[in-house]
């Protein structure tokens, strides 16, 4: 992580980068993007997919914050890090959203950008990937899958306006973690289970959505109540606090208003 110290935050607080929808990019984007995957995919040191993935979940040690206060902050530095790896190999990659209460998603479930096997004569790099020896477990297979669900149990629009009417910060917290959980069984397969999760390559996508509703939610409650001590916790193994999450902007990144107008602009 050496080469991403907090220091450097202000030297990447360049012009901000735009995550965007998914079934929004434009062929060239989702083109990146898709290099971004496959260039991290193709690096076996800590440079590389399998071993972000890794961090967040097996082999050990298992760094992911569930069911617990830090579940947005540490997903967050999680996404930031792992977006500056891949920006390390294609500069212009950015991760993307995958909203999963969009009407393309109540109709076609996991968006074609990440469910295409093949693009181009080539193994789409969103489509799966592969989970390295030391993570296998029980005979976990080789590469990740997915077995998704009915399409009309997908989270709705109006489960995320509920969420983020809520005031209380753990409150909120802990309902967006419970829709969350619900896409990850949905999804299924790999996505289904914590120690595996993030080698599916829509984990950045889902994560993302949770992100960016997190944002959502903290511009519409500016001042919200935060636990004593909660904003000095350190998020290992990331050099960074709750707090240190908390101004996205300062991190370098926003989320697109394409799809947000309604609580964004301001
Ligand atoms: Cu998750």
């Amino acid at each position: 992580m050496s080469a991403h110290a907090p220091t450097a935050v202000s030297a990447h607080a360049r012009a901000l980068r735009h995550r965007k929808s998914v079934e929004r990019l434009t062929s060239t984007q989702l083109q990146v993007l898709r290099r971004g995957f496959a260039a991290m995919k193709a690096i076996g040191d800590d440079r590389g997919f399998a071993h972000w993935a890794g961090i967040h979940g097996l082999p050990l040690p298992m760094y992911c914050q569930h069911g617990t206060r830090l579940f947005l902050p540490w997903h967050r530095a999680y996404l930031y890090f792992f977006e500056l790896a891949m920006q390390d190999q294609v500069p212009e990659s950015v991760l993307a959203w995958w909203d999963w209460t969009s009407p393309g998603s109540r109709t076609i479930g996991i968006p074609e950008a990440f469910g295409a096997r093949r693009v181009g004569g080539q193994e789409n790099s969103l489509f799966r990937a592969p989970v390295p020896p030391a993570a296998r477990l029980n005979g976990q297979p080789r590469q990740t899958s997915r077995a998704p669900q009915a399409l009309a149990d997908l989270p709705t629009a109006a489960d995320v306006q509920a969420v983020l009417a809520l005031p209380d910060f753990l409150d909120f917290q802990q309902q967006l973690e419970n829709i969350h959980n619900g896409v990850h069984v949905w999804v299924g397969g790999t996505m289904g289970e914590i120690p595996w999760a993030a080698y599916d390559p829509i984990f950045y996508a889902h994560h993302a959505m949770i992100d960016r509703l997190w944002r959502f939610w903290q511009i519409r409650h500016p001042n919200p109540h935060m636990p004593p001590g909660l904003l000095n916790q350190a998020l290992p193994p990331f050099p960074m606090t709750v707090a240190d999450t908390l101004d996205m902007k300062a991190l370098g990144y926003d989320y697109a208003a394409s799809t947000t107008h309604a609580v964004v602009e301001h």
